[in-house]
């Protein structure tokens, strides 16, 4: 039976529908909108011009998304942009078709257009969203955001806070964001700013107490700056690293290394004084600066308290089966300084200073940007190595899709779980993980400009 109610909501619809994008309002409850578009923000200090950015909800970083672990997310793109765009939600263990990637898992979104992303939340931890469309450009100029999933059972902390570190190359005159034609960028370390943001700000300030126990969500959302970061007059732990827990927290490094897309959570205790100051700091070179000013106010609590419990691990997480691993190499070659011999590129050979003519200048397994086949073809549930060989002079941070992996150390143990790896000229790693996740799942360097001028392969879990 009709009840009166349906009836007259069935008529408005009907009456209204030819006036709507039909897609935009279909049945069910409607996902939130998160806007790509084009907004002014102040970046640079007071004084300065504000600056243009593309954003998500209008600011840099975008909207925060957050939700419990299990929830299912829904959250509508609609591209206000001039330019096709993607989202991509990095380090969530998600459904292929969901993971935005151009050309692989879905169609770029053209301007004016709208899609929905819709997936569950299976692990906690700290993550993050942004465009996988031509996103050297379009992640530097802003189009990424914080994307918190919290434990059931949150860890003993006073407060949190989320902290997306960044830089941006800003014209000082303007204060607009500088061009992307600059062939440095993509032979070289990849593109760095001249200006470090913490959550959009320069020189971020917060408040804090003496013996307040703080859990720090440090996201680096960087095109290629590498953080060095200590601190002065905080101490703790790190509990996860890519929004996986540590099995057992450990002591904070003299210096914490940050590739861009990794992120790190600590647990600190503000041990400077009442009335004095604590901070986040940046190794530049040789410089040690103020990336975060702690105001120290007032008193928390008497005393220090113990070392903190682990996280919650998140589930199905172990990496078990390594001698019987289907195994692969990846081999990085190419950049400024020492380029290759040859590669494929667009089907054929060529060698390096024909790629950089149109500013390719990297391979991995001699081919230039994404191969036609996969580097390799898991079964569903297999375990794989890969071993990755940096034969460049350049750091590279790598990333895989869809799935977290663990570094196979030199004494034959396993590192703590990740979705980037920071690797070092002249390095040789190896990861191992669980092709748990069918589909076909990207791995490239996240020094933006290197992805998008040949650090760019794929693998294949099958179903
Ligand atoms: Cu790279």
């Amino acid at each position: 039976m009709f009840t009166r109610r349906t009836l007259l909501a069935g008529a408005a619809a009907a009456a209204a529908a030819p006036l709507l994008p039909g897609r935009l309002f279909a049945a069910g409850p409607e996902a939130k909108i998160l806007e790509a578009a084009a907004a002014r923000v102040q970046i640079a200090p007071e004084g300065y011009p504000q600056t243009e950015i593309w954003g998500y909800g209008g600011a840099v970083p975008g909207t925060e998304i957050r939700a419990r672990q299990g929830d299912r997310l829904r959250r509508r793109l609609v591209n206000s942009l001039e330019q096709p765009t993607t989202l991509h939600w990095h380090g969530i263990r998600i459904d292929n078709a969901m993971d935005g990637v151009p050309g692989v898992t879905q169609e770029a979104v053209p301007p004016g257009g709208d899609f929905l992303y819709e997936f569950d939340l299976r692990d906690a931890g700290t993550y993050w969203y942004h465009s996988h469309n031509q996103s050297y450009e379009q992640v530097a100029r802003g189009l990424q955001g914080a994307l918190i999933v919290e434990e059931t059972d949150a860890p003993d902390v006073d407060r949190e806070e989320v902290l997306v570190l960044d830089d941006f190359r800003l014209d000082p005159e303007t204060g607009q964001i500088a061009g992307f034609d600059n062939m440095h960028d993509f032979s070289h370390g990849g593109r760095l700013g001249n200006i470090a943001v913490t959550n959009g700000v320069f020189n971020k300030t917060l408040s804090v107490k003496q013996n307040e126990r703080l859990r720090l969500r440090l996201l680096n959302t960087a095109n290629a700056r590498i953080f060095q970061l200590q601190l002065q007059g905080l101490e703790g732990w790190v509990v996860a690293f890519d929004g996986m827990p540590l099995e057992v927290p450990q002591p904070l490094p003299e210096t914490l290394l940050l590739a861009p897309a990794q992120r790190a959570d600590i647990i600190v205790d503000v041990t400077a004084e009442d009335g004095g100051e604590a901070h986040l700091i940046r190794l530049d070179r040789e410089e040690a600066l103020s990336q975060i000013l702690f105001e120290v106010k007032g008193r928390a609590s008497e005393s220090r308290r113990p070392a903190p419990a682990p996280l919650p691990p998140n589930p199905d997480m172990e990496v078990a089966g390594l001698d019987d691993a289907l195994r692969s190499t990846l081999h990085m070659e190419g950049g400024a300084m020492r380029g290759f011999q040859s590669a494929m590129m667009d089907g054929r050979k060529v060698g390096f200073r024909e790629a950089a003519q149109s500013m390719n200048f990297w391979a991995m397994n001699g081919m230039v940007g994404m191969p036609d086949e996969p580097l390799l073809v898991a079964e569903r549930g297999q375990t794989v190595r890969v071993v990755i060989k940096n034969d460049t002079m350049f750091p590279h941070g790598m990333h895989l899709h869809g799935h977290h992996f663990r570094e196979v150390l030199e004494d034959g143990t396993l590192g703590p779980l990740r979705d980037t790896l920071l690797m070092f000229g002249d390095e040789t790693r190896e990861i191992a993980f669980v092709a748990h996740n069918p589909g076909d799942w990207v791995f490239h360097c996240h020094m933006l400009t290197h992805a998008a001028s040949g650090m760019m392969t794929r693998i294949k879990v099958l179903a």
